[in-house]
């Protein structure tokens, strides 16, 4: 029997030969492969929950220190993920030059910081009625307030961007002068930009429903690009793959917003029916190949979109479930680096409706699988992170050391 490495060897040689033979550069798609790093979020390391339970994996990590560490292990493995996204106030440090220090001598960087508006956590002001499209003056500036201190964070990390998402909205008709909602959000946000550092971006998320269930102040991307032209130059939009009503063309979305330059930034999860957050390319990866396909060139000319999973997990592994999430999202990538992009651009504009279809299909077809194990082979990763990490037994010996009942902070 080979060994799995050598099956690996065999695998890619004969697929780098049959990309070459078709004019691939495959050493220039294992480069960008190799440098693509996604963030992951200081919330998707523990069990996650549906609002009927929560079931505990065992040795979840209990401070900023252990979700660190659980980030540099799955980088360690896959070499994809350099970067966490810490949502506050889950997540504040109390000693941030110390965070800063553990983080960097991990090799792990500090990505987006998220504020967290939608939950009451000992704040004078409720949010049960919204935040910065509050009907009283009180709550949006305490919610204001709230977002500068999570730029004071992040910047005291090193983190350069601040992204938000709003539970605003309403449940019931009549509830909401939607107007008037949106006004207020608008000159919240445009404040919250005047904090913003000048090296800084600010990223909108939008969501067309859930918590609120009639409207949402942001519902879309549309919206969100109002309000981000609104605040100026350094705020964008930012896409939740799962922030979508059931079939919407997420990909041409995604074109629209890249085409208008307001596209800050990615939260990849996957669905079948709402925002379901399961692992990113599990059930619709040719929308996310589609996706990406829009993005070629904006990758490969290292254009600054924050790529982030934002996803959360009730049956597996959380751990595991990232490293899926990472392979998924680079098979996705590599995939899509294999359009002809010249070839497609001709069939577009001759309305060669057969051929364009065609090339999509062909790059989407193709096993990449060996080139993006190649890649991370390459930058010090493991040939199949999944099956490292369960031989090392790491989450055994994180039980063990962390405690059977240990649990992430987190929704
Ligand atoms: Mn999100």
């Amino acid at each position: 029997m080979p060994t799995i490495s050598q099956i690996h060897q065999k695998t890619f040689n004969f697929q780098r030969e049959i990309l070459t033979d078709k004019g691939i550069e495959v050493e220039r798609l294992i480069n960008v492969l190799m440098d693509f790093q996604v963030a992951i979020p200081s919330w998707a390391l523990g069990a996650g929950a549906t609002r009927f339970g929560r079931f505990s994996i065992g040795g979840e990590p209990r401070n900023i220190e252990e979700k660190i560490e659980d980030i540099a292990l799955i980088n360690q493995l896959t070499r994809c993920a350099n970067s966490v996204s810490l949502h506050i106030p889950w997540d504040i440090p109390e000693d941030t030059e110390a965070i800063r220090q553990f983080a960097l001598e991990k090799g792990i960087a500090f990505d987006s910081v998220n504020s967290n508006t939608f939950q009451d956590y000992g704040q004078k002001h409720s949010y049960k009625f919204g935040s910065l499209s509050h009907t009283k003056s009180a709550v949006r500036q305490q919610a204001i307030d709230h977002n500068k201190q999570v730029i004071d964070i992040g910047a005291a990390l090193g983190a350069k961007v601040l992204t938000l998402w709003l539970a605003d909205g309403s449940s019931f008709a009549g509830q909401h002068n939607f107007a008037k909602a949106l006004e207020n959000t608008q000159i919240s946000l445009q404040s919250i930009y005047t904090h913003l550092p000048i090296d800084w971006k600010m990223l909108i998320e939008y969501k067309p429903f859930e918590p609120n269930f009639y409207s949402m102040v942001i519902p879309d991307w549309g919206t969100a690009l109002l309000l981000a032209n609104a605040c100026g130059q350094r705020a964008f939009t930012l896409v939740d793959l799962g922030h979508h009503l059931p079939n919407t063309n997420i990909e041409q979305i995604v074109a629209t917003l890249n085409w208008q330059k307001r596209l800050g930034g990615f939260h990849f999860n996957d669905s079948k029916f709402a925002d379901d957050d399961v692992t990113v390319g599990s059930i619709k990866p040719f929308q996310l190949f589609l996706i990406f396909n829009e993005l070629s060139k904006e990758i490969t000319s290292n254009n600054n979109i924050s790529w982030m999973i934002d996803a959360s997990h009730n049956l597996k592994d959380p751990l595991e479930d990232l490293m899926q999430s990472l392979e998924n999202i680079q098979i996705a990538l590599a995939k899509s680096l294999l359009v002809d992009q010249t070839a497609l651009s001709a069939a577009q504009a001759e309305n060669d409706v057969v051929h364009g279809a065609q090339i999509l299909q062909d790059a989407f077809e193709t096993d990449v699988r060996s080139l993006v194990a190649e890649a991370r082979i390459r930058a010090g990763g493991e040939l199949n992170p999944i099956l490292s990490y369960r031989g090392q037994n790491i989450r055994r010996n994180r039980i063990e050391k962390r405690g059977q009942n240990a649990t992430a902070s987190g929704l």
